[in-house]
């Protein structure tokens, strides 16, 4: 660790309320250029503590940049790993307003249900399918605090990575009845298909990022609780969305999920 507790403290309380404010920021390594990997995950985690003070409860877990589109589209390197509260989620088919967020884009992600706890070190993807209830076609909806979603990753980690909003939906999926490397999507935003893949975009296969999730809380002494939904990443670069836009991922065997924009 490279900064105190009080400029830790400082700069989650800096960041949530550019979130909670709805305004940007220059990326904080601007100003802590030797914050390092323990620093951006302690101002994320002072930044959760923060909102379950308040009495906002975790709706999930997700790993992000797990895709090479994603990683080319940011110019990094490496996953990174967030949170996201109950108060992100909309409702299937719902509204989500801009006017709380900056700049959103959407993603195309498949969400996974955790039925057993998962443990790393060495999680890999046969135990997290074992240990997946379900997976669900799944949208995130990301909003960088950062002016222009420029950002380096100790910036985005300290960020939540961008995590603003979600919706899930569509047509639970049992892992024994498909393999989700070769799953297409197809996102369309407005009637009109904008971005396609296959479940393999994500680090080969989507499991797998859920097993480094697993086996970056492990090396922190934490694990993947029973019942999580945790989001795998993006599967396509990120497309950016205004108030009006209606987006509408189709997953191959798991149906359709959406959300308006207003
Ligand atoms: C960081 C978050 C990326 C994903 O699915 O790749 C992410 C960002 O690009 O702003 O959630
Ligand atoms: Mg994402």
């Amino acid at each position: 660790m490279k900064l105190d507790k009080a400029t830790i403290e400082k700069l989650a309380e800096h960041l949530e309320n550019c979130q909670l404010q709805a305004k940007d920021t220059t990326k904080i390594t601007d100003d802590y250029p030797d914050m390092d990997w323990d620093d951006a995950y302690a101002i994320q985690n002072m930044i959760k503590a923060r909102k379950l003070a308040r009495g906002l409860k975790l709706g999930g877990l997700k790993a992000g940049l797990t895709s090479h589109a994603k990683m080319k589209q940011m110019g990094v390197t490496t996953p990174v790993f967030g949170f996201m509260t109950k108060d992100y989620e909309i409702a299937d088919g719902g509204d989500c307003k801009t006017s709380e967020l900056i700049h959103p884009k959407v993603e195309p992600e498949i969400a996974f249900m955790t039925n057993k706890p998962l443990r790393g070190p060495g999680c890999h993807i046969a135990a997290v399918l074992a240990a997946t209830e379900y997976v669900i076609p799944g949208i995130e909806v990301i909003d960088s605090r950062y002016r222009d979603f420029k950002f380096d990753l100790k910036s985005v980690v300290a960020d939540n990575t961008s995590a603003a909003r979600y919706v899930v939906g569509g047509q639970k999926l049992d892992v024994k009845n498909a393999d989700l490397r070769t799953t297409g999507i197809v996102l369309e935003k407005n009637g009109q298909p904008v971005v396609f893949g296959a479940g393999a975009a994500v680090l080969g296969h989507p499991a797998a990022a859920i097993a480094m999730l697993a086996n970056h809380l492990g090396a922190m002494g934490e694990e993947i609780p029973a019942g999580t939904l945790i989001l795998s990443g993006g599967i396509t670069e990120a497309v950016a969305v205004a108030a009006g836009d209606t987006v509408t991922l189709k997953v191959q065997g798991m149906g359709s999920t959406s959300m308006r924009f207003v």
